[in-house]
């Protein structure tokens, strides 16, 4: 399985030709590579023109013998060559080798109202902008309104610009969802009529991000309580308000649906809008053959509601145990209940140690005490510093001196911290070629090696897979971090053959990573469960650069859930005798 950053299609449409043709020409106008770019983006705009209103399919004159492309007003030889190309492979070479030289999400900017290919490119080339995030950062320190041809007022329209994009696109990280809810909630138990809150949806699942919030609520005086919950601060605009549901936008540009519900049907409602839809589709037609009814109402014989107060009633009444929201995707889980063999999920209270994060030494903000003591607040039995190597300019990586000196700290924290073990480790840089940032005889120092992917993450799937492939090899690296590199929202996977490095893994005893970061969350949930299926271990680290994000903790095991993990699956449930028993072993 290759992931690609823009999978081949099927292209029968003019309109994907053209809207291909369109991309090459805003890449062409942020890369301004050779002297002719200008004449070349105009040639691609104009061919996007004519082939968006073109009154025949172009596909079907490719495939016509008797016809020729180059008919077409505006349609030279090259540019037919690449519309057969496009619709005989579904991909153009061309723009591929385009999109390698610059992050997919910079061509997002694009979508931003008075932001064109010029900005874009001053934005990429002067201040590193990779995507909307990035822009909003610098907007918000500033750095925009110095650059030519900029100014403070055109920096605001940018802030607007992105607060309107985010209200049209919007899906939001898991996290985010997340607090929103959490504030919601409590804003909602103030008032006094309201007894149960709870939010449903995407994020009750776990999704890595989420598209709107659903939150339950059962109380007295649902009016009542739905005039309390339109006054909410963060409200910009009630989209609907009515008797069992309001339906806000904030300002963040999240949406919520409010849900206000009878108890006798609460658990019916729950399971209902905790989705998701291709879950309950087969729960529905279960109850049908069942002579019932499934609704967000109950579980009904005719007329008569035989379940809906709890979940749990309902799905006991279709002959099945309880189902895990994480689970609810119809992946296999309503068969697995079936014959009950639901695996026992993984929880965050199974978690004895975090082996992935940084200290002052690179880019954290604390010291190894700090972190230590954070970890043993949690009831930790172990942390793994892994500070980066000097490859990682950006996160002041250690050269082998620093790095030398970083374990005898460590060391030494061991000393004035009791009742955890502190062990020293490295999150060592896997250079393009595949080759690791430290030599073997530093590697051998460190108690646990981590190793990791930070640059050139737009190689072809071909160099990446020989590079990862090459680092496990590498018998010191006991743990491969953030295997594919995504950053939830910001950056696709890197292209490589995730099958092959997994095997590789496997047959070598390298653990993979589940970074519980939920700006990364990787692997993704579908990936953990495919380690799972090859009976492959996991770690659940956090990355923390700080105390506060060991907590972070939390989505690692959601997503680790997700994958269908138990406990016995992940390294870090273990103490830590039998954990480093578990690595693979070091060479003689
Ligand atoms: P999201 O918001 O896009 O992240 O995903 P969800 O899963 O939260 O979807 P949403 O908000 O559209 O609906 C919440 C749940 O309500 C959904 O997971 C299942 C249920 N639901 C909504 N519409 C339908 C429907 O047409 N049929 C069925 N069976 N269930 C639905
Ligand atoms: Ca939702
Ligand atoms: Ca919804
Ligand atoms: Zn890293």
């Amino acid at each position: 399985m290759i992931i690609q950053n823009s999978p081949p299609k099927n292209i029968v449409e003019n309109s994907q030709i053209a809207a291909i043709f369109e991309e090459i020409a805003n890449l062409v106008r942020i890369l301004q590579e050779d002297a002719k770019w200008q004449f070349k983006a105009i040639a691609y705009d104009r061919a996007r023109r004519v082939i968006e209103s073109y009154p025949e399919r172009l596909a079907d004159i490719c495939r016509d013998p008797n016809r020729k492309l180059t008919e077409i007003a505006g349609i030279g030889a090259d540019l037919a060559s690449k519309v057969r190309e496009l619709v005989e492979t579904g991909r153009c070479q061309y723009h591929q080798q385009q999109l390698e030289k610059v992050p997919r999400t910079v061509l997002e900017l694009l979508q931003l109202q008075n932001v064109g290919p010029q900005k874009v490119r001053l934005f990429h080339l002067k201040l590193g902008i990779k995507c909307v995030d990035d822009l909003e950062e610098a907007a918000k320190a500033a750095r925009l309104q110095d650059l030519p041809g900029m100014s403070k007022k055109s920096e605001q329209s940018i802030l607007k610009a992105i607060e309107a994009f985010r209200r049209a696109t919007g899906r939001f990280r898991q996290d985010t969802a997340f607090e929103t809810a959490q504030v919601l909630s409590q804003y909602l138990r103030e008032c006094d009529l309201v007894d149960q809150v709870t939010a449903a949806g995407s994020l009750r699942r776990g999704r890595e991000t989420v598209g709107d919030l659903d939150i339950l609520v059962t109380g007295q005086k649902h009016g009542e309580i739905a005039e309390h919950f339109v006054r909410f601060a963060g409200i910009l605009e009630v989209l609907a308000k009515g008797e069992d549901k309001v339906s806000v936008k904030l300002h963040s540009g999240m949406q919520v649906d409010v849900r206000l519900l009878e108890s006798e049907s609460y658990g019916a409602a729950l399971q209902y809008f905790t989705g998701s839809k291709e879950h309950n589709v087969p729960l529905r037609e279960r109850a049908r053959k069942r002579g019932l009814k499934l609704s967000e109402y109950g579980l009904f014989r005719g007329e008569q509601r035989i379940a809906g107060q709890t979940e749990e009633e309902v799905y006991e009444k279709l002959g099945l145990p309880w189902i895990p929201p994480e689970l609810r995707e119809n992946l296999g889980e309503i068969e697995a209940a079936e014959k009950g063999e639901l695996p026992k999920l993984i929880e965050l209270s199974d978690i004895k140690g975090d082996l992935q994060m940084h200290t002052t030494a690179s880019d954290g903000r604390a010291s190894v005490e700090d972190m230590a003591a954070a970890a043993k607040a949690l009831g930790y039995q172990y942390i793994l510093i892994t500070d980066h190597s000097k490859a990682v300019t950006i996160a002041n990586g250690l050269d082998e001196k620093r790095a030398l000196e970083n374990i005898r700290r460590i060391q030494a924290a061991r000393q004035k911290v009791n009742g955890i073990e502190i062990w020293a480790g490295a999150e060592v840089d896997i250079l393009g070629d595949g080759r690791l940032d430290y030599s073997d005889d530093l590697l051998k120092q460190f108690d646990i090696v981590l190793a990791s992917v930070h640059s050139r993450m737009t190689q072809p799937g071909e160099e990446m897979t020989a590079r990862l492939l090459k680092a496990l090899e590498n018998p010191y690296v006991k743990i491969l971090a953030h295997p594919t590199g995504r950053q939830i929202l910001r950056r696709d996977p890197f292209n490589f053959d995730v099958e092959k490095v997994f095997e590789a893994a496997r047959r070598l005893g390298v653990i993979l990573e589940l970074n519980a970061n939920p700006e990364r969350l990787d692997l993704c949930d579908r990936h953990v469960r495919l380690a799972r299926d090859r009976g492959m271990k996991i770690v659940i680290s956090t990355d923390a650069h700080a105390p506060e994000h060991l907590k972070l903790m939390r989505y690692g095991v959601i997503t680790a859930r997700r994958g269908w993990l138990e406990k016995k699956d992940v390294i870090n449930t273990l103490p830590p005798g039998e954990l480093l028993a578990n690595l693979r072993p070091a060479p003689h």
